[in-house]
């Protein structure tokens, strides 16, 4: 045993004080220069009420009732091996039935932090053993950029990646435009498990730096006060042709590098063409743009002065591409970098999430972080995330993604096992329509989350605290050893040992385990992440000593890199994986495999729900749903933390004082906010933070729907709309949604969610 047991999350690291089997509380990571308070929740979560106390059935399910009551119905506690007996069982039948196809074990789902129980990769795993499944690609965060980005730069490193640095900015940068800002919140995760918060000091330095920071969102809050940043205020979904304006004056004013153009890129002429009006006899001017976005053209013009000559950072948000055609603004912001003759340099060209995640500006400590493998799946087939509600509800049917056409099988089965998609999809009660047709879904959670109310056979897990594993990300320099900190709550299970059971009885067992348990696997990964560490120099201890250290640090790399920097450098010895190893500024694969309507350059492409549409007049109100600022998506939803940041239970919504007035609603009032596919409730907050025309509601409420009416909680994915950004990228959109707002003055209705589910 450890003399300080010690654990990590995706939101940090930190100790643990355990007597006689009780964790009484949790002390932060000595290491971390900005601990989230969120580590704190864990002893009331470990214990919550909202634990799977046991495995379930639902008795709908029992009763052969079609799947019709998932949702609502009740559930019967039934022994460990009568459920494993269950499941076992219809994986069986189903696949005797109707081939492996027919199991959807895409799973989606952040999990826990640890690379040894990672619930997704233990399910891909399992299902691989015994024959394969329908799977999923790409994610929710930023699959549009991560699908296109690789078309017209060669890889998706600019969005995935470790990022230009921050040294580099502070250091050399002039300005550093950031659509969708550089906000707090979102600097307080990090997925695997991480040892240190960066952002107060990351933001602390670019404030004293001389770069002069610009915050274009409709919510003021994306930067923190404080540091001079200028605020640019537009509207949602219009930021790409805030971005053709500025190049367009660049152009028509002769002021873009010819020679970084030539170098670097190919086809940029066609988009000139484009932006001068040549092709559609519309310029892309400032007052063109100015209609779109709501910026005064002469502020447009200004800025658009303000950048020749400049060491210039454009950085976007993943969430600028987690909307309608969100592939273009990503696209349009390339050019820009490459007019501008910025791509490469320190501190200057684009690079995509300085605001969506903890320290994408850190030196490249590329920590090595082996997961257990997942095994090749023999069914081949894979469907972007974000069209799961699709696949379910039109079985035979297809999709076009990535330039190829990806079939529709009919699902009989779902297996979830770390992942929500009750909190992650858009459209929600689409979504419950969807899961109400396969014959059966399983679902392994820790806790009563929206999904496992919608399964048929939910089957309690462990939380990371009750298992050993090691955590950590390639962006942060400290591999983390995970303890062990009391037995299983209730009778949970840890999900290697349910799927090595069922992988029993299905006769995989050892193809599942390779005859490891849990310390045989921590062991066998710690000797792989040491080989590759002594590899490159780097010397780390033996097991044993990690293991009671707690923790080991990589040494402090090099940090001075840019995105496209050894590119820039030798662009004709070391060409980027395009077609013509240049920056596709025209792509033919797009213009050819892409939507109908993208001609193979950037291209302003309506988003169809946004202030500009049709559909305004009768959903005036913009909605926003970012990232929560107390929890992790869903994840410690019920804590007391995150409940503090709430308003009568229910979620905040974010609204200017302007739109509150004109409907009559105050400060702190209830609210239903709605559209064609759903209402939810939110108490709400005025703020001229926020842009009239626009809301914003963080998402992570549970979802409580009466029938297909009232979300009596606070989920905004029963407003979002479910549709691809394109037919290339096929990411999610739930950034495009238009709703209306009224005051909620009867009594709120009590959450379901707040207890567990009849019989459970
Ligand atoms: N409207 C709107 N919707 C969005 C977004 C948005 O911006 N707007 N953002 C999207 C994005 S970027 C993302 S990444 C998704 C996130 O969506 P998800 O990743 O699905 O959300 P989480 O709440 O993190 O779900 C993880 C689940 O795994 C469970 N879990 C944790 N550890 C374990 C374990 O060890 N075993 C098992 N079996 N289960 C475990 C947790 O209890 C939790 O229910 O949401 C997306 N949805
Ligand atoms: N605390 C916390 N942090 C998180 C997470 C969490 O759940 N909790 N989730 C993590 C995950 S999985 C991900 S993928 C990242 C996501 O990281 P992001 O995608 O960057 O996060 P969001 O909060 O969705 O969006 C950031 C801001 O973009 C602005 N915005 C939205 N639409 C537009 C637009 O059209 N134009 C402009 N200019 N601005 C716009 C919103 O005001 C919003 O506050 O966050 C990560 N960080
Ligand atoms: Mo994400």
């Amino acid at each position: 045993m450890p003399r300080v047991l010690r654990s990590a999350s995706h939101w940090g690291a930190f100790r643990m004080q355990v007597s006689e089997g009780r964790l009484e509380s949790v002390a932060p990571f000595e290491h971390d220069p900005n601990p989230t308070p969120l580590i704190g929740v864990w002893p009331e979560m470990l214990t919550s009420d909202l634990r799977v106390a046991a495995p379930v059935v639902r008795r709908g399910w029992l009763e052969g009732d079609g799947g019709a009551a998932r949702g609502e119905d009740e559930f019967v506690r039934i022994p460990w091996d009568h459920a494993l007996e269950l499941v076992a069982g219809e994986l069986a039948h189903v696949r005797r039935t109707w081939g492996n196809q027919a199991i959807f074990g895409g799973s989606y789902g952040w999990s826990s932090a640890g690379r040894l129980h990672h619930a997704r990769t233990l399910v891909h795993r399992f299902l691989n053993t015994i024959g394969g499944f329908t799977a999923q690609v790409t994610n929710y965060s930023f699959g549009a950029g991560m699908t296109f980005l690789p078309r017209i730069v060669g890889g998706a490193d600019a969005v995935s990646a470790t990022l230009s640095s921050w040294r580099g900015i502070c250091e050399h940068g002039d300005l550093f435009i950031a659509f969708g800002g550089i906000a707090a919140k979102n600097w307080e995760v990090l997925s695997g498990g991480f040892g240190q918060h960066r952002y107060p000091d990351a933001i602390r330095d670019l404030g004293r730096s001389k770069v002069r920071l610009i915050n274009v969102t409709p919510n003021r809050r994306d930067v923190p006060e404080g540091i001079g940043a200028e605020w640019l205020p537009l509207r949602p979904n219009a930021d790409a042709a805030l971005v053709m304006a500025l190049t367009q004056w660049v152009l028509a004013n002769g002021q873009e590098d010819r020679a970084a153009i030539d170098r670097l890129s190919v086809g940029f002429d066609r988009y000139a063409d484009y932006l001068m009006g040549r092709v559609d006899g519309v310029a892309k001017t400032p007052q063109w743009a100015a209609a779109i976005t709501g910026i005064p053209a002469d502020r447009i013009e200004a800025l658009a002065r303000d950048l020749p000559g400049k060491r210039v950072m454009l950085t976007a948000a993943w969430s600028l591409q987690r909307a309608r055609h969100g592939e273009q603004v990503y696209w349009a912001i390339i050019a820009l970098a490459v007019a501008l003759g910025q791509v490469g340099l320190p501190g200057g060209g684009f690079a995509f999430g300085y605001g969506s995640i903890n320290a994408p500006g850190n030196p490249l400590y590329a920590t090595p972080m082996p997961g257990l493998p997942e095994g090749a799946n023999p069914v081949g087939n894979a469907i972007p995330v974000a069209r799961v509600a699709d696949m379910l509800l039109e079985p035979g049917g297809s999709c076009r993604y990535n330039g190829a056409v990806i079939p529709y099988p009919e699902i009989q089965l779902i297996y979830w096992a770390g992942g929500n998609p009750f909190h992650h999809h858009q459209d929600l009660n689409r979504l419950r329509r969807a899961f109400r047709r396969p014959r059966t879904v399983v679902v392994q959670e820790c806790y009563w989350t929206s999904t496992a109310r919608h399964a048929d056979i939910v089957l309690p897990a462990t939380t990371a605290l009750e298992r050993n594993d090691i955590g950590g990300s390639s962006r942060d320099p400290f591999l983390l050893a995970m303890h062990q900190a009391v037995a299983p709550v209730g009778e949970a299970r840890n999900d290697f040992d349910i799927f090595a059971d069922l992988a029993e009885r299905l006769g995989t067992r050892d193809v599942f385990t390779e005859g490891r348990d849990e310390m045989a696997w921590l062991r066998h990964m710690w000797a792989g992440i040491r080989d590759r560490l002594s590899r490159r120099g780097i010397a780390a201890p033996d097991f044993d000593t990690f293991w009671e250290e707690g923790f080991f640090r990589m040494p402090e790399p090099e940090d001075d890199h840019a995105i496209l920097g050894r590119f820039r450098a030798e662009p004709e010895r070391l060409p980027l994986a395009t077609p013509s190893g240049r920056i596709e500024i025209f792509c033919p694969f797009v213009a050819e495999k892409g939507d109908p309507a993208q001609p193979g350059h950037p291209v302003w492409l309506d988003p169809e729900e946004w202030l500009g549409a049709d559909l305004a007049a009768r959903y005036p109100l913009h909605l926003l749903t970012p990232q929560p600022p107390r929890r992790l998506h869903s994840q410690m939803e019920s804590s007391s933390h995150s409940r503090a940041g709430r308003i009568n239970g229910r979620e905040v919504l974010l609204m200017h004082p302007a739109d509150a007035a004109a409907r009559g609603i105050g400060a702190g009032d209830m609210v239903r906010i709605f559209n064609g596919r759903g209402a939810c409730l939110a108490g709400v907050e005025l703020s001229g933070d926020i842009i009239p025309g626009v809301i914003s509601l963080p998402t992570g409420a549970s979802f409580d729907p009466e029938g297909e009416g009232l979300d009596r909680s606070s989920n905004p994915n029963v407003l979002t709309r479910d549709i691809g950004t394109s037919d290339l990228g096929q990411g999610c959109s739930a950034q495009s949604c238009l709703v209306e707002v009224e005051r909620f003055a009867d009594p709120l209705p009590p959450l379901r969610t707040d207890a567990p589910p009849p019989g459970a």
